[in-house]
Formats: C-alpha cells, sequence, structure tokens
C-alpha cells in the first residue's frame, strides 16, 4: 500500500480554506466556515480513499495574520555570517519561543506545510496582490514544498 499523499490547504486568513475543504471532501459539516478572521484555530485533517484505500490526506490551517512581522523576525533570525536555507531558518523558528507565542497560529501552517507533500494556496481573487501577499508567499515559499495557488 502506497503513503497517502498529503496536501496542507494554506493561505490568508478568510480567503475560503475550510470552504474549499468543505466542497473537496463534500462535507458540509467539516470545520466552521464564517466571514469572521481566524475562526480556524487548529489544522483540522479529512482522508480521502478510494474501494477503501486511502489516497489523499487533506489539512485545513489556520490562517497566516501577520506575515510582514513574521518575515521580519525570519530574517532577523540569521546570525552575522550565517547562511541559513528556507526550511533550516523554519527549524530555527519553530524550535523557539516566539513559535508558542506571538507566531503560534502561523507556527501550526509552517508546521503542517513542513509535513505535507504539497500545498494548495487560497487566494481571494477580488483582492489586489498586497505587499502582505506577497510576504506570506515567501513564508510559505521556504517550507521547500510545491505551493498550487
Ligand atoms: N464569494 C465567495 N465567498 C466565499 C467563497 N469561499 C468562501 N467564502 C466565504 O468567505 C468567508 C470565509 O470562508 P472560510 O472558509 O471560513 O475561510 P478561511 O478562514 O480561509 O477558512 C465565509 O463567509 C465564506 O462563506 C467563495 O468562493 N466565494
Ligand atoms: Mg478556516
Amino acid at each position: 500500500m502506497t503513503e497517502p499523499l498529503k496536501l496542507a490547504v494554506v493561505g490568508h486568513t478568510n480567503v475560503g480554506k475550510t470552504s474549499l475543504l468543505r466542497t473537496l471532501t463534500r462535507d458540509v459539516g467539516f470545520g466552521e466556515v464564517s466571514h469572521r478572521p481566524s475562526t480556524t484555530r487548529h489544522v483540522e485533517g479529512a482522508r480521502l480513499s478510494v474501494d477503501g484505500e486511502p489516497l489523499l490526506e487533506l489539512y485545513d490551517t489556520p490562517g497566516l495574520e501577520d506575515a510582514i512581522a513574521l518575515l521580519d523576525y525570519l530574517e532577523r533570525l540569521e546570525r552575522p555570517g550565517e547562511r541559513l536555507d528556507g526550511p533550516a531558518r523554519l527549524e530555527q523558528f519553530l524550535q523557539g519561543s516566539e513559535a508558542r507565542q506571538r507566531f503560534e497560529q502561523e507556527a501550526k501552517v509552517l508546521r503542517q506545510l513542513l509535513a505535507s507533500d504539497a500545498g494548495l494556496y487560497v487566494i481571494d481573487a477580488r483582492e489586489p496582490v498586497l505587499a502582505k501577499y506577497r510576504d506570506e508567499l515567501e513564508v510559505l515559499a521556504s517550507c521547500g514544498k510545491p505551493l498550487l495557488p
């Protein structure tokens, strides 16, 4: 039996991540959907099987709220003369105290994406491409996993 493919559904808060999960799982009761930001506070998974064989695991994640501050923080993590690649820098962040405090929601997203094969990056196409979305993408891309918009 092959391992099911793991996909993390990621993106800004309130863009429709949980709604996408409901659509893909055909389960209107999955998670909580709301017009308020930050409704999803924890990672929640769903497994899709074909003929009893699990093929796909989908993970809903909390929204990224303050990617600009997080990217600033990540950039300051490197000591002078040190060059960490994206995943190494994230590991350093995830082991630190800020990952349990100020950036707790973001840490949950990044841990799940690092543990997945790829990410589904959900975008609200009505919004212009704001600086915060570019920073969000840079943080997510540093996981080194394929991101599918
Ligand atoms: N117009 C529109 N609204 C959507 C769509 N997907 C989700 N929503 C609404 O956007 C809000 C946030 O959805 P939710 O799934 O909770 O977003 P999440 O915070 O990213 O998980 C809710 O009010 C949804 O009903 C969509 O494709 N189009
Ligand atoms: Mg949600």
